[in-house]
């Protein structure tokens, strides 16, 4: 095992003192600089964001909010919260952010708390449909403490039934409308939920941890104008640390406040918070825009790609991030396609598609995200090349020879565009 450059002298020291530990590190760097990082939610962050995190802040308690702490010697890191607040409100036009939760499910949990008792009826999409564990599944707190009612979309269009979204609002009268979802390719009419909100005297959820890096990138429409709260990873196309944040309209404030602290978590990640406010800082330029444009054009050039290749693209294409595919032509389920794709090199992951067949361990379906490889520097020709790489992994991948053949052409083509150069 040799060192590398890219993490500094610090890493020589960690090397000696446990070099089982260092080995992980090293493996899964080249891990992401030679494979095709295609999963949906992942992305490189930037080297100034990593170094945050790495930071002695990591060591700091700071229960509370900046002036308001329950420990001593939190001026440091007091400083560095105030700015990611006003850098968050500033790039949403938000009325409130609060940056201190450590997950997008730790957000929503925060958000369930701020607005809802155990018992209340929430309104959410149906996680086979796209949602969220969080929006209501058995499995999770949401789906064992609420009465959760699902929505879903068409089976002609595959978009949201707003229809349905409206009947079944009337009828339940929910406590909190949730929209947001982790493998919806369209984008999402915020002002008609904002009408049937208003009609039901719903609170308006928005969940955008998968597009709030494209809203930030000013490159789809923003849901912070109609929504009371919007929760979010920051990890995603927004490319910051990994975690959570939340911004809402000011007079809910104290409330999401009191939610994520003390009554979801108790001291913040102050490490992550400053990384945080780097990323917000980050979206804020004009290369920023650029990336968040180009990684909807790419995710459109793959996902055609990918019909040219005989499989269909949900809800005809993509209008974000991430193309939903329907891979039942090929013969191959989500399941198989997303190992031969792992072994040729390709990372992303199985996914149901809207009324899938098959069982959620197995699908029908793949996701595919260009987050990552646009941060990468890849563009048009780069996703023709990678829908046949991902066409050939689910027709061959299951053979070693062609998947090694596969994985040296993804290997010659991500070593045209490095991450974390040495
Ligand atoms: N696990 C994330 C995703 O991949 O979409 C959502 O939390």
């Amino acid at each position: 095992m040799s060192s590398d450059t890219f993490f500094g002298p610090d890493f020589d020291a960690l090397q000696a003192q446990d070099p089982d530990i260092a080995a992980v590190l090293l493996s899964e760097l080249e891990r992401q600089r030679h494979g095709l990082q295609l999963i949906a939610s992942e992305n490189f962050t930037s080297p100034a964001v990593l170094t945050a995190l790495g930071s002695t802040l990591s060591n700091k308690y700071a229960e509370g909010y900046p002036g308001k702490r329950y420990y001593g010697g939190c001026e440091e890191v007091d400083k560095a919260e105030l700015i990611g607040i006003e850098r968050a409100k500033a790039l949403f036009g938000a009325e409130h952010a609060n940056l201190q939760p450590h997950s997008g499910a730790s957000a929503n949990i925060a958000v369930y708390q701020a607005f809802t008792k155990p018992g209340d009826t929430v309104l959410a999409m149906s996680l086979p449909h796209g949602g969220h564990l969080t929006h209501g599944s058995k499995v999770n707190f949401s789906g064992k403490w609420f009465n959760i009612v699902s929505y879903g979309v068409r089976a002609d269009n595959e978009l949201i039934d707003y229809d349905e979204l409206r009947d079944l609002a009337l009828e339940n009268a929910p406590r909190m409308i949730c929209t947001g979802a982790t493998a919806y390719p369209s984008l999402i009419d915020f002002e008609r939920v904002r009408a049937i909100c208003d009609e039901v005297g719903a609170i308006m959820w928005v969940d955008a941890a998968h597009f709030i890096g494209l809203v930030a990138g000013k490159a789809i429409p923003s849901p912070v104008p109609y929504a009371d709260v919007v929760s979010f990873t920051t990890h995603k196309v927004l490319r910051g640390p990994r975690g959570g944040m939340i911004v809402s309209k000011a007079e809910h404030a104290a409330a999401i406040d009191k939610a994520v602290f003390p009554g979801m978590q108790g001291g913040p990640i102050m490490s992550a918070v400053a990384a945080k406010a780097i990323a917000l800082k980050e979206c804020a330029t004009p290369e920023y825009q650029e990336y968040a444009k180009n990684v909807i054009s790419n995710c459109q050039v793959l996902a055609s790609g990918l019909e040219e290749h005989g499989m269909r693209a949900v809800s005809g294409g993509t209008q974000t991030h991430l193309a939903l595919i329907d891979i039942r032509s090929t013969g191959i389920s989500g399941k198989i396609a997303d190992e031969r794709c792992g072994l040729s090199g390709i990372t992303l992951n199985k996914n149901a598609i809207p009324y899938d067949p098959e069982s959620p361990a197995v699908t029908s379906g793949i996701r595919v995200g260009s987050a990552a490889t646009t941060t990468q520097g890849m563009g048009a020709p780069e996703m023709v090349q990678i829908a046949s790489l991902i066409a050939r992994a689910i027709k061959d991948g299951g053979e070693p020879a062609k998947a090694a053949e596969i994985r040296s052409d993804v290997y010659e083509l991500t070593a045209r565009f490095p991450v974390y150069p040495r």
